[in-house]
């Protein structure tokens, strides 16, 4: 029994009570926050001070459940799972507590007895744009998922003072970069803990020590990480897990005696290179840029994470080799790979382990998820760089390769009884060797940071059936021939159904309540429930409501986009959605010149065939990375084919296209809820899995898309003639760009149809046509995403989802069975197999 540290208990225990929630005490909490921690008077109070003041009051709740969970983790002092990713794209927080906390009426009532709407003041929080696209989505949709089911699960990244830019799209169309300042006014969700502080090395002089491997890392640059913490609400639990993000700050804050002698810069110097570490998040998707301040924000990040993993586990006076039955550490993408490297620093040159069982404890606590098998994606840092940065790293590096673990299997217990070589298993197979190499030789050298992360960890996985196969049999073959099959497993993606459907699209939530005659909480907790709807596809009323519901959602993004840009959007037509980062290999140019296909093939028709075709209004959202020239361009000529073809009179009531600017999680949670169709049309192979494909269809939306990522497992669970599949299949696309290079065919004789669109394009229709060479010449020479190959069959698909959509009663029959068939994609699912096939951690529940 823990004793009362001080005072008397009767007064602490009277003084220690939950917040009430009715509604009276909810508009006493609000109002309270405004006269104190705001300071501001209520005749004043505008917007965003009611936001502002409810958020403080939602998160006292958060801080009470949040400070029982931690509590009772250390009580049990469970096996804990560490999700460490450089990216949390949380979007806003506000609505989704309120949900979680299933407080949302309540607050709705109280504000509005305060004169104010919840849906204004929801609209004031600026979203946490930490990432940039699906890799940094998945991580937040993790974290929900983690407390929603009671799992100890703490997330690690890093507190960017500037997320990822805003986007702007100039009247050339253009995309512009504005910096993203989302912590100008206070961050209601964070707690600092300046309390919470780690020392972190940079630079300096690594000297070994002994034939053991041990080394003193001294000199150099040393920097601080403070710990911010967010809060994660579970939904429907009491469970609020951590999300712990760092911040870098100088360790001495600036340099007296330069300041003194009138060198100002010079004073401030090291304490700007010390905060620029967190300073902005990269914005580049799938490319490596080997930039010295990203490979230092990489182990800024890793290294404290670590020791604070470590110190966790010293509380509980556990012998050092038991550290893999406490942590679990996840690894998102091979961002954070040097936590290998570090965590060996640590047990050899602090904890003083032997180099054997220092890797035997490394390789029981790491697993790594790959989220791609693009080659230009993989990362790899030059050695002299690693070398420069982090000296002692490089050691341990060369190490594992030279000698020691590379040739180790994993198990603590007989690491020296089992002791086996590629070079033994593989004799005399030095291209192998060469090939598995943590090293790619070259100039300069390279580490290749997926080959680290994998002999580093217990188990590796991708993201979907189809990447997870990839991976095993491409880019990872020789290590899954090298330590056997079973370390290569799968977990497909998975997305919260709390903000992804009951969030986001509330009315459909309530319907599907009332129809399986269940509380939300119920569903929302095991999706699979929702074939219980199927019945209902054959109830009029029903498909009736479901359809209206579709309607009025997207009536609610009309609305949005004539808010923004001033525009009417025809509602009465299909409304055709690509949302996602703007890549070559995401084939949004392919979606385009679609678009200009069907516009030509508009302006041939007579006035009285054109009122026969179903009239398509096409939308595009998404960032391109800053110096991705390509992707730029294809948002240039998004925009400027939008500006003709919307002010063509022949055909703007058949056909308009409209690009959003600033693509977010906010703007996603108006778009997907309104979408008829979306398109997920990336060449066969390229993408690992899209979470997003798995959005719309919870909401009802169907799909278009190729045999790709988990198009494929939706389509297994909504059946194939619910889903408009198009293209050629993965294993024929190395085929078809040997061909491609060997045996070029002119387009003219290949793809006619293509052919003509890409010439008007070079005519001018849409504007300077010079201007797109190009991004056309990406097609015409080597057309290596294959948009020729792909172009026929997916104007085809395009069609059958007009005959499709003709057929109202039974579309509307689609859309009930694509979302009835979507309990699989429960971010629930994937982190309840993380859970159990991969980390070993069980629920905590946290009780009153
Ligand atoms: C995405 N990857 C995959 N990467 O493309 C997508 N990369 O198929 C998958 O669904 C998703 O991950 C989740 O598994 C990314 O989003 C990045 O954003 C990224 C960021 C920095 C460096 C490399």
């Amino acid at each position: 029994k823990e004793k009362w540290p001080r005072g008397d208990e009767k007064e602490w225990r009277s003084a220690l009570r939950g917040l009430d929630t009715d509604v009276g005490s909810i508009t006493k909490s609000v109002v309270h926050h405004v006269q104190t921690s705001l300071a501001r008077q209520p005749h004043n109070l505008d917007d965003l001070g009611a936001y502002q003041a409810a958020a403080l009051s939602v998160r006292d709740n958060l801080i009470l459940n949040w400070n029982e969970t931690q509590l009772q983790y250390t009580r049990k002092a469970p096996k804990r799972a560490y999700y460490l990713s450089l990216e949390f794209l949380m979007g806003r927080t506000l609505d989704n507590a309120l949900l979680n906390l299933g407080l949302k009426d309540e607050y709705k009532d109280g504000i509005k007895r305060l004169g104010f709407s919840i849906e204004d003041i929801l609209e004031q929080e600026r979203d946490a744009a930490l990432g940039n696209g699906g890799l940094g989505r998945l991580a937040a949709c993790y974290l929900d998922s983690s407390a929603s089911q009671e799992l100890p699960l703490w997330g690690y990244g890093l507190r960017y003072k500037y997320g990822i830019f805003q986007q702007l799209i100039s009247p050339e169309g253009n995309q512009l970069e504005a910096p993203d300042p989302w912590l100008e006014h206070q961050n209601p969700w964070e707690l600092p803990r300046l309390d919470v502080v780690y020392d972190v090395r940079f630079y300096g002089q690594a000297e070994r020590l002994d034939g053991k491997g041990r080394a003193q890392w001294t000199g150099g640059q040393e920097v601080l990480a403070i710990a911010y913490d967010v809060m994660i609400p579970g939904y429907g639990t009491q469970t609020t897990n951590n999300l712990r993000l760092w911040e870098s700050r100088p360790k001495r804050g600036f340099d007296l005696n330069s300041f003194n002698a009138g060198n100002y810069e010079g004073a401030v110097e090291s304490s700007n290179s010390a905060e620029a570490i967190t300073s902005v998040l990269y914005p580049n998707d799938h490319t490596t840029f080997g930039k010295e301040l990203r490979l230092k924000q990489q182990y800024f990040w890793t290294a404290a994470s670590l020791a604070d993993i470590l110190r966790r586990f010293k509380n509980l006076d556990k012998p050092i080799t038991e550290f893999p039955e406490y942590a679990a550490i996840q690894l998102n993408d091979t961002h954070p790979t040097l936590a290998i490297p570090e965590l060996m620093r640590v047990l050899i040159d602090e904890e003083e382990l032997d180099w054997n069982t220092a890797w035997g404890i490394v390789t029981n606590t790491f697993f790594y998820t790959n989220h791609t098998v693009l080659p230009e994606a993989l990362e790899k840092w030059p050695v002299p760089l690693i070398e420069h940065v982090l000296p002692r790293h490089m050691q341990i590096i060369y190490d594992i390769v030279s000698l020691r673990s590379f040739f180790l299997t994993r198990t603590l217990s007989d690491a020296s009884s089992s002791r086996t070589s590629v070079e033994r298993k593989f004799p005399h197979d030095r291209e192998r060797l060469a090939r598995m190499s943590l090293i790619e030789e070259g100039q300069p050298k390279q580490v290749r940071m997926a080959h680290l992360a994998c002999i580093g960890s217990r188990k590796v996985n991708g993201v979907a059936e189809l990447h997870s196969d990839l991976v095993r049999t491409t880019i990872l073959k020789d290590f899954v021939e090298f330590e056997g099959i079973s370390k290569f497993g799968n977990v497909t993606n998975g997305i919260t159904p709390r903000r992804w459907l009951d969030q986001c699209n509330p009315e459909l939530s309530a319907l599907i309540s009332k129809t399986l005659k269940l509380d939300k909480t119920v569903w929302l907790k095991d999706l699979t429930k929702l074939e219980g709807l199927l019945p209902f596809t054959e109830d009029k009323a029903f498909c009736k409501e479901w359809a209206a519901i579709k309607q009025r959602n997207k009536e609610r993004l009309a609305h949005h986009v004539e808010l923004t840009l001033g525009l009417k959007v025809n509602t009465n037509a299909l409304f055709d959605v690509q949302i996602k980062r703007l890549h070559e290999y995401k084939r949004q140019t392919l979606n385009i010149l679609g678009v200009i296909h069907r516009y030509l093939t508009l302006k041939n028709m007579t006035p009285a065939k054109r009122k026969k075709v179903v009239n398509r209004v096409v939308f595009f959202a998404g960032k391109a990375a800053p110096a991705y020239y390509i992707a730029k361009l294809t948002i240039r000529l998004i925009v400027n084919v939008a500006r003709i073809i919307n002010a063509d009179p022949d055909t703007k009531d058949h056909l308009t296209l409209y690009f959003l600017p600033d693509y977010s999680v906010s703007l996603a949670e108006v778009l997907i809820p309104a979408s008829n169709i979306s398109q997920h049309i990336s060449t066969a192979g390229t993408e690992a899995s899209g979470t997003s494909n798995m959005k719309f269809c919870l909401n009802g939306g169907l799909l278009l898309g190729t045999v790709d990522g988990a198009n494929i497992e939706i389509a297994e669970e909504v059946g194939e003639s619910n889903v408009f599949f198009f293209g050629h299949l993965t294993p024929a696309v190395e085929d078809l760009r040997f061909q491609h290079l060997y045996h070029p065919v002119p387009l003219e004789q290949k793809c006619p149809a293509l052919a003509h669109v890409l010439n008007q394009v070079s005519a001018g229709l849409f504007g300077d046509g010079h201007v797109y060479e190009p991004l056309l010449n990406t097609v015409r020479q080597g057309d290596y995403y294959l948009l020729s190959d792909d172009f026929d069959s997916y104007i085809a698909a395009l069609g059958m989802v007009d005959e499709a959509y003709s057929d109202s009663e039974e579309w509307v029959k689609k859309s009930i069975r694509t979302t009835a068939k979507m309990g699989k994609f429960s971010s629930d699912r994937a982190i309840n197999e993380y859970a159990e096939s991969y980390w070993n951690i069980e629920k905590v529940p946290v009780t009153k």
